[in-house]
């Protein structure tokens, strides 16, 4: 996940199905574009039953597992990598919190969702989860791109 705390940090997100099927990409990549984020990595894909398991493997025993199982791996998941300046914490807090009623407004959760079990989109929430998450997606040697931003230095 890139080195923690500098301009090369790394996080992994992901558009859930449901954000993929109301047509929420575009937004979600806008939101960290113009923030001033990189996107060094992007695919979009139907993760398999083991793939989706092995992502929220610390869920394991909650009640809400095998549903949520079964609401990833229906597909499409459009994932992706972002770098930049502290973009696992920022990501999160873009994001918004997991449960819509906390979620504030102008979060994307905040803007776009209702439900818990529908919530549009997934973030890393911790240095190590985001070393875990973009070696499972993006696990294939030149999956992603490193390259300079023109423009950067601005951000
Ligand atoms: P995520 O991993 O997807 O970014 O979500 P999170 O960290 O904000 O929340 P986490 O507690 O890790 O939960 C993972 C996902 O499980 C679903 N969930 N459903 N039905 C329920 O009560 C329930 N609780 C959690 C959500 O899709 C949540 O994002």
């Amino acid at each position: 996940a890139g080195v923690k705390g500098t301009f090369s940090e790394r996080t992994f997100i992901a558009v859930k199905p449901d954000g993929v099927h109301r047509g929420l990409v575009g937004k979600v990549i806008q939101r960290f574009e113009e923030r001033g984020y990189k996107l060094v990595g992007l695919k979009q894909v139907v993760p398999s039953r083991d793939m989706t398991e092995e992502h929220y493997a610390d869920l394991k025993k909650k009640p809400f597992f095998k549903g949520l199982v079964d609401y990833m791996s229906q597909g499409p998941v459009v994932a992706m990598v972002w770098e930049g300046k502290d973009v696992i914490r920022q990501g999160r807090a873009m994001i918004g919190a997991t449960n819509p009623l906390e979620s504030a407004p102008g979060t994307i959760r905040g803007q776009y969702c209702i439900s818990v079990g529908r919530n549009i989109i997934h973030g890393s929430d911790s240095f190590e989860s985001a070393e875990k998450e973009i070696g499972l997606w993006f696990g294939k040697a030149g999956e992603l791109v490193d390259w300079t931003q023109s423009g950067a230095e601005w951000v």
